[in-house]
């Protein structure tokens, strides 16, 4: 099996042992080719697969004992679901017999991620391996049945031979009817378009693409395109209260064009409410409107802009010269409140973005670190390698993800994320080691305080009295609590964490000011 995966280009195995994964465990790490990733708590080692199988663009398999270990497997199989990340599951079980016995560390593993695992194998000795039908864009799970065996003979594992044969390539889904968009283009007066998360290989065309239509545009952080200065004529920012910013602008948007992933901007909530005045086309490689009865262009974004981008008319578009002007107005008047309120949450991250390396790369933690990225990050920060996941939005397992994505990379990785969404990830920091340089920013904001910005109680915000040092001190970690942005940076080997902590009160002073500028 191990072959088997080999062949298909799985190159990374994180590992998390248990007695009965011990005999794949031991094949695997006689492979000198295979990279090895050992964890003892399985949901980090799968959040972390997630960020590896981005990183190296090849299936990652993570390879788990039986019983409740497989289970923790779950909120990363949904995240890679919605991203269409190949990861392979690979459990260890007991023989089948002892299934619904009740016997010890025997559940029943077959099937257990249903809908969000594509091809399902239930393997005893002699079962042919059909892995080889798997699309590679929904994870897979093959759960092994072994008898025990605790007498491993080393030598008689052979070494595995990596891409031998290729035998199912990933195929792109090729889109080739344009029909909506063309439709959409002719009704429209001012249509807007809004750019959620790029692969990095989509990014080129979408840039083309966008400024062969010359419409005014939302450009999220992750799709590595939000500094751009080819799109900076058409980029609006900072985009909230969008509607009413674009009507009192006098471009009264009544068409949205999509393009990547969901976005995370509020608009996209508020068109929930407004289909019926706004007509919503997005075009993506994941299968996924985003919106009830939404319409979707569903394929490879190079193949459907380079072999069909031809036959679309480019669109007519009203006046947006006010928006933008607007816009820029917007924007100073956010960099006169960070002067005002130079402690608050998004002033602090305003000036992180400065201090950052223009060929860093970023990670943006889900909640308020995305959210305030998008809006406030200086127009000069880096901005070609964006990452965050925004499959489910989930504050779990961001912390490995991140890791997945940066560990033994070369260069400078920052994290951005928050402190309940830290507090979440604790086992994360296991699988770091000094080899390359990364710096983890735990915005400490003592709770979750999206849910400050939308009014609700304090429980739910879940206020509490800790801090990041001790975390900091178990892994053997620098660290630093920064209360302003300081000029001299940390050591740049290993993980560095640094405690962010923002001054509520300057905080929700800003934001009272911000959301009442329009
Ligand atoms: C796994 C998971 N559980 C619960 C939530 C709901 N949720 C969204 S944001 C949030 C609070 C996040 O707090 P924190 O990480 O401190 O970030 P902040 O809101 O302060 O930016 C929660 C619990 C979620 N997104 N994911």
């Amino acid at each position: 099996m191990v072959k088997a995966l080999a062949k298909l280009g799985v190159r990374d195995w994180c590992l998390s042992p248990g007695i009965r994964n011990t005999a794949l465990i031991d094949c695997v790490m006689t492979s000198s080719e295979i990279e090895k990733h050992l964890f003892f708590d399985d949901r980090a080692a799968s959040f972390f697969a997630l960020g590896r199988a981005r990183l190296k663009k090849r299936p990652v398999a993570v390879c788990v004992t039986s019983g409740t270990a497989v289970g923790e497997l779950l909120p990363a199989a949904m995240e890679a679901y919605y991203t269409e990340t190949p990861l392979i599951f690979v459990t260890a079980d007991r023989p089948k017999r002892y299934r619904f016995t009740g016997a010890p560390q025997t559940a029943n593993q077959e099937n257990l991620f249903g809908v969000y695992t594509s091809h399902f194998e239930d393997i005893e000795s002699g079962t042919p391996i059909r892995i080889f039908n798997w699309s590679m864009q929904k994870p897979a799970h093959l759960n092994i049945c072994l008898e025990e065996s605790y007498h491993h003979d080393y030598s008689r594992f052979p070494e595995i031979d990596l891409f031998l044969s290729r035998e199912v390539a990933y195929q792109p889904i090729q889109a080739k009817e344009p029909g909506v968009l063309i439709e959409l283009f002719e009704k429209a007066n001012n249509p807007l378009v809004v750019v959620g998360t790029l692969l990095e290989e989509e990014v080129s065309i979408v840039r083309e693409t966008l400024i062969k239509w010359d419409l005014p545009v939302i450009l999220e952080s992750n799709s590595c395109l939000r500094n751009d200065p080819s799109l900076d004529h058409l980029s609006i920012k900072p985009y909230n209260n969008l509607l009413k910013m674009c009507r009192d602008a006098g471009y009264p948007i009544d068409a949205i064009i999509r393009i990547g992933g969901i976005p995370t901007v509020r608009l996209w909530r508020d068109l929930e409410d407004l289909q019926d005045s706004i007509e919503v086309v997005s075009i993506s490689r994941l299968p996924f409107s985003g919106l009830p009865n939404g319409k979707l262009i569903h394929g490879d974004l190079n193949f459907f802009f380079r072999s069909i981008g031809n036959q679309i008319p480019n669109p007519g578009h009203g006046n947006f010269e006010k928006l933008l002007s607007n816009a820029r107005n917007k924007e100073q008047f956010v960099l006169r409140s960070f002067e005002k309120y130079p402690n608050s949450e998004p002033a602090l991250v305003y000036k992180l973005s400065l201090i950052i390396a223009k060929e860093a790369s970023v990670y943006l933690g889900n909640s308020m670190p995305i959210r305030e990225w998008d809006l406030f990050a200086s127009n000069n920060a880096p901005y070609k390698k964006i990452r965050s996941s925004k499959g489910l939005n989930g504050i779990d397992g961001q912390v490995s993800t991140f890791l997945g994505l940066t560990l033994d990379e070369p260069g400078e990785h920052w994290g951005v994320v928050g402190d309940l969404t830290a507090l979440y990830d604790l086992s994360a920091p296991w699988i770091a080691n000094k080899k390359s340089s990364y710096k983890l920013v735990i915005i400490n904001n003592n709770g979750g305080q999206i849910f400050a910005r939308k009014k609700l109680n304090q429980y739910i915000i879940n206020p509490h009295p800790f801090s990041f040092k001790a975390w900091a001190d178990l892994y053997y970690f620098p660290y630093e609590k920064w209360e302003d942005i300081p000029r001299e940076s940390l050591p740049t080997e290993g993980l560095s964490i640094i405690e962010m902590v923002p001054k509520l009160s300057q905080t929700n002073a800003f934001w009272e000011e911000f959301e009442s500028y329009d």
